[in-house]
């Protein structure tokens, strides 16, 4: 068996890209410094490859801002509003991605998506029905030439021609499938380029394949790859994120040198493949997570595939699952750990280590140690009183669908609700968050640094809550929220207090561009020891008597933004989740508070990619919802905030999280967003977003009584609140005050109506 490296990690082990990106931007550094950050972490990457005994390495799974512009930009698709000779190449795709670039002027950015159902975002290609492919090479040969002149074999990475299609988006009802003759041309040339320069191998990767695809996607993925059959490259076609299922023997029957099968998540469905191959073909397994961060069972691992490579020999290549690009880089950085903990998990770097003995072990060579240290941390973490809590299994086994149950039907809860609340008409409020000031960030920061006490913080904290009460009665708001001073990230902040979960110190995955999410990890039975935020509701009030909105992170959310277990289903992790949250949302309402926000912005991209798995998924995820939500009276009020969400095909989910309040992401999209509530006839109460938190505009008040005035057209005006479109931590107070008063005005002119 050989290894090989699907992708790895690009934004470096102590996130330099990231730097040098920011500091481009903002002109603190020139072109030729960002592309040196660039080269030494490729170089840095494939030494790393190097060692791990892979023959060759990984090239163009580097981008500096993401792989699917490149692709875009190698094969000539820039957006014709990208064209106006302001910029050279190099800034036309930092303009693609950002709308600006240090040169240039203004322009809508190309719109972002989550790459399958990852927390990666790529830049969606935007194709014209005239579409013409013109190929730009440079950066590929140019990485090609880097990697060889240090002394490395290459297999070059790209999107394949079907995926990328698939991925693309075309302006009306114009079928993008019209434009695959003229994008395999350009496939061709490309080819024909590589083939000359010498390249062997070359890594296409078709993850649609792993979906349910209509026939004329599995069509078009024929056609292409007769068309590009005859170059003269071995082709490695490869797919993940799952098993291809009915797509197996499509796959099998393309023309093709190699297959690579995600042996994860597709579980032992490769053992159909092996009497199916071909002669002349290679099979690469998946066997190493490239979507987790747990040490692989390799004894299990080795012993599984010893038949497999005593039938294909030098034929079996080994991976992981995916590219590592979704995991962190390097566990030897990792300071915040324990051993324990640490001695249970792999990051990308680790993931090498592991093919490499695998790959070692199968080729007859000597790795009982290392087996055995593998098998003893495997042991541990199988065995530790640290994963397992009995208590929080049988709680999870004694759960009922009543568990779910509200006890009271919105119809019934909504004027108990509002007779404790006695809220104008289109009450207004926010959605949590508010300026994350520097002296805020301070205070944490001294705080976790040991520098600050716990009475000067908790000290600071209330200071912090009492202004920004303060703030929000000057503005006119109705119900009013503590403002999370106290919180980082929302899945980090809980992830810290909650059982069962560990949070890294620099376990950092590229989200996209220059962002990063820092995933916490959930290692054991998840509960909580002790209130969470009760004390900062409370406290905040306490100082007015307008009601105050308690903040939670819901359990969906708290799954879908984490590293889970890979011993126990999503499901049952979600459940236990689900039941901590409970514990807090019932004790915020035993201390005096009326109305309990519990966001979900996760719910939607946490669907299965196959359509035929989505309602399994929908009932557990929505359930758990409804359990963390329901055990409170009928007059506590359940609120829930989703953003990046497009609610057609799951509205009736949706629905039946049974919320009495759900806030959106509206303002955008003109309210178009709205219209799946209204072909719905939801059922209970919405806030559209009429403020777009991610301008640095302030909105007018005629803008935004407008857009409420187009929700009352089609929505009940009893049941709409009035909002920003999500949190406003990334914002300044010199925009938030203002923003908030017009947005109170354009409530009181609506109210004003009758
Ligand atoms: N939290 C978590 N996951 C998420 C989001 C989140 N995934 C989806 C979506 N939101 C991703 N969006 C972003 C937006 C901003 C940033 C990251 C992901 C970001 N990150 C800081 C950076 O890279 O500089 C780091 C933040 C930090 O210091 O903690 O700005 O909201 N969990
Ligand atoms: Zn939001």
């Amino acid at each position: 068996a050989t290894t090989h490296t699907l992708g790895f990690p690009r934004i470096g082990a102590q996130r330099e890209l990231k730097f040098a990106l920011e500091s481009y931007w903002s002109g603190n550094c020139n072109r030729e410094q960002l592309l040196q950050t660039g080269s030494r972490i490729r170089q840095q990457n494939w030494a790393q490859q190097h060692q791990a005994g892979q023959p060759r390495v990984s090239v163009n799974d580097f981008a500096l801002y993401d792989q699917v512009l490149d692709h875009s930009c190698l094969l000539g698709v820039i957006p014709a509003r990208f064209q106006d000779g302001s910029s050279d190449a190099f800034d036309t795709a930092f303009r693609m991605a950002r709308g600006r670039a240090p040169s240039g002027t203004a322009v809508r950015a190309c719109e972002m998506t989550k790459w399958f159902d990852t927390n990666y975002h790529y830049l969606v290609p935007e194709l014209e029905p005239q579409q013409r492919f013109t190929l730009a090479p440079d950066k590929l040969l140019a990485e090609i030439a880097e990697a060889r002149a240090c002394g490395f074999d290459v297999k070059p990475v790209l999107i394949g021609p079907v995926t990328y299609l698939w991925l693309a988006k075309t302006a009306g009802d114009f079928d993008r499938l019209q434009l695959l003759p003229a994008l395999l041309q350009a496939y061709a040339e490309l080819f024909a380029i590589l083939a000359r320069e010498g390249v062997e191998w070359l890594q296409l990767d078709e993850p649609i394949l792993v979906q349910e695809l209509e026939p004329v996607w599995l069509g078009a993925l024929e056609t292409a790859y007769q068309a590009l059959s005859g170059s003269g490259l071995k082709l490695l076609l490869t797919t993940y994120f799952g098993n291809l299922g009915d797509n197996l023997s499509l796959a099998l029957s393309l023309p093709v040198q190699g297959l690579h099968l995600d042996a994860v998540r597709g579980g032992a469905e490769y053992r159909r493949v092996l009497a199916e191959l071909r002669d002349d073909q290679v099979l690469s397994l998946g066997i190493v997570d490239g979507r987790n961060i747990w040490k692989t069972d390799l004894s299990a691992r080795l012993k599984e595939l010893q038949p497999v490579s005593d039938q294909l020999g030098a034929r079996l290549w080994l991976s992981s699952s995916c590219s590592l690009q979704h995991v962190p880089v390097d566990l030897g950085q990792e300071t915040a750990l324990d051993a324990e903990l640490k001695g249970w998990m792999a990051y990308a770097v680790q993931k090498l280590a592991e093919l490499q003995l695998l790959g070692t072990a199968l080729n007859g060579g000597q790795v009982t140690a290392a087996l055995a240290d593998n098998a003893l941390a495997l042991a541990g973490r199988r065995s530790s009183t640290r994963v397992h809590q009995d208590s929080v299994k049988q709680r999870c086994l004694q759960l009922s669908l009543k568990d779910g149950e509200r006890g009271l039907a919105y119809d019934e809860r909504a004027p108990r609700q509002r007779e404790r609340l006695q809220l104008p008409a289109f009450p207004t409020t926010t959605i949590g968050s508010f300026p994350q000031t520097p002296a805020i960030r301070q205070t944490r920061a001294g705080f976790r640094r040991g520098e600050l006490s716990e009475a000067d913080y908790v000290a600071r904290m209330q200071a912090e809550i009492a202004d920004c009460i303060e703030r929000q009665e000057a503005c006119g708001l109705d119900m009013l929220v503590h403002g999370e001073a106290e919180r980082n990230d929302m899945v980090e902040y809980f992830g810290e207090l909650l059982q069962g979960y560990a949070v890294s110190r620099n376990g950092w995955v590229q989200s996209y561009g220059s962002r990063c999410v820092k995933p916490p990890v959930i290692y054991g039975d998840v509960y909580r020891d002790a209130a969470m935020t009760v004390q900062w509701s409370r406290y905040a009030q306490s100082l007015t008597t307008k009601p105050v909105k308690g903040m939670l992170t819901g359990p969906v959310t708290m799954l879908q933004w984490a590293f889970v277990r890979d011993d126990q289903s999503r499901q049952q992790t979600c459940l236990q989740v689900a039941l901590a949250l409970r514990d807090e949302v019932c004790e915020l309402e035993a201390a005096g508070i009326a109305a309990i926000q519990i966001d979900e912005p996760a719910i939607r991209e946490g669907l299965p990619l196959k359509r035929s798995e989505w309602q399994h998924y929908l009932d557990w995820a929505v359930y758990a919802f409804r359990v963390s939500a329901c055990g409170v009276a009928p007059q506590t009020q359940i609120h829930t905030h989703m953003c990046y969400s497009e609610f057609n095909g799951i509205i009736e989910a949706i629905a039946a999280m049974d919320a009495d309040v759900i806030t959106i992401e509206t303002s955008r999209s003109n309210m178009m967003l709205l219209d799946a509530f209204i072909d719905f006839e939801y059922p209970s109460e919405i806030g559209p977003g009429v403020y777009d938190i991610h301008s640095p505009n302030v909105p007018e008040v005629a803008q935004m009584e407008a857009l409420m005035r187009k929700a009352a057209e089609r929505i009940p005006a009893e049941r709409l609140w009035v909002n920003p479109d999500c949190g406003l931590k990334t914002r300044g107070w010199d925009e938030v005050g203002p923003s908030l008063e017009n947005m109170v005005a354009a409530a009181k002119r609506l109210r004003a109506d009758g």
